[in-house]
């Protein structure tokens, strides 16, 4: 066995770097960032897929939340990334132990981390290429995406819990050492920590700008910056993208169904009390950027159609097909005074790719649901 292990297994790893204390370090830090994206993601798929029993109870307040939520998804699962790669680097070692399977227990043990990097990196690729609109693979992101998470977090609850031991023996700078070194730390493993630190801060300093705006000039990284786009905002999906042609203004017409259904043509809609709201577009890819909406209330086209307090909404494009072309939303959303159907975004009549003549802007919801060249309004019993 040890001929076998010095003819085929070279590399011997000594130092600190490679050891459980330094393993810890980053573990940590890498566990709460991965803590932190899996929470944000569940809020968002719960905003976006909601269960029966909550679609029609989602919280329209507070007006920045799912702008919140999702920018710390984006940003930590950014963060993540640099901390996973030192982990993997500090731990590699492992790779080369001999004999490789030890017991049925250090098997599993071993199948079960293969497991978590394997769902680890496919995590933080796949919710990267997202954030640049790249899809190279035949799977849809989203369902895939949200299945891995939970395979990763299972993953991971495990590993923590089978390496609890040596995490609570090396979780305090004065751990217990190995046989040959001292475990405290030293400047060997104080400059690879700090260099982590620094990566860390460095991605999340070039990304973070995309959603949290007043960084928005250091957003080196970041596949979007929030100003470009017409009207100052960005733009998801274009006009000729949706397959949305020009919508004549003359021919355009707003049907509200429910108990007292009605049509508005463009000309009523713009003499009916135009409300003006500040509202961000917040994405799920991760860009978020504020703007001023100005628009009828659909509180108030609802009261006109007779429609019930609870009822839910749905908003329907004139968008043929695609997937965002529909949207609901429940009573806290439909209700409230800030959601508009917007005529108007800073200043300026929407432009065609932002939803021309109208779209739907509303507080705390997710960019894929401010549906765009809404053309009707239905009441759901
Ligand atoms: N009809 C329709 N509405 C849509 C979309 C779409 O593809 N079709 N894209 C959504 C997405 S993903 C986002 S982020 C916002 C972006 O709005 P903006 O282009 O006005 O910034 O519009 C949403 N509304
Ligand atoms: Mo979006």
């Amino acid at each position: 066995m040890e001929g076998m292990r010095s003819r085929f297994f070279p590399p011997v790893f000594k130092g600190r770097l490679h050891d459980a204390r330094t393993a810890t370090s980053i573990g940590r830090w890498l566990g709460l960032a991965f803590a932190v994206c899996f929470c944000t993601g569940l809020i968002s798929h719960f905003m976006q897929h909601p269960p029966g029993w909550l679609a029609g109870e989602l919280p329209s307040r507070p007006v920045w939340g799912y702008r919140f939520t999702q920018g710390l998804h984006v940003a930590s699962g950014i963060a993540a990334i640099p901390l996973l790669l030192a982990k993997l680097w500090t731990v590699y070692p492992r790779l080369f132990e001999w004999p490789p399977v030890r017991s049925v227990r250090h098997a599993l043990e071993r199948v079960s981390v293969a497991v978590l990097v394997a769902a680890a990196l496919f995590e933080l690729a796949t919710g990267l290429l997202n954030t640049a609109q790249w899809y190279p693979w035949p799977f849809s992101f989203v369902e895939v995406h949200y299945a891995v998470a939970w395979l990763l977090i299972g993953a991971l609850v495990l590993h923590i819990a089978v390496k609890a031991p040596e995490i609570a023996a090396h979780w305090s700078r004065r751990s217990a050492g190995t046989l040959s070194l001292p475990a405290e730390d030293a400047p060997d493993r104080r400059s690879l920590l700090a260099a982590v630190a620094a990566a860390v801060g460095a991605v999340t300093i070039t990304t973070v700008g995309q959603s949290f705006t007043p960084l928005k000039d250091l957003t080196l990284l970041a596949p979007r910056h929030p100003d470009h786009g017409p009207e100052g905002l960005p733009v998801n999906r274009t006009a000729a993208a949706a397959g949305v042609g020009l919508i004549h203004p003359e021919r355009y017409r707003l049907t509200i169904s429910g108990p007292r259904p009605y049509t508005l043509t463009l000309d009523e809609l713009r003499a009916l009390p135009q409300h003006e709201v500040e509202l961000p577009i917040a994405c799920v890819e991760g860009w978020s950027k504020s703007a001023h909406w100005t628009g009828v209330r659909v509180v108030d086209l609802l009261e006109r159609a007779g429609a019930p307090v609870h009822a839910r909404v749905r908003v329907v494009s004139l968008q043929t097909r695609g997937g965002y072309r529909v949207s609901e939303m429940g009573h806290e959303h439909a209700r409230d005074p800030l959601t508009l159907l917007a005529l108007r975004l800073n200043g300026e009549e929407l432009s065609p790719d932002h939803g021309y003549p109208v779209r739907l802007i509303a507080p705390n919801r997710p960019g894929v649901l401010q549906t765009k060249w809404v053309g009707r309004l239905e009441v759901l019993s």
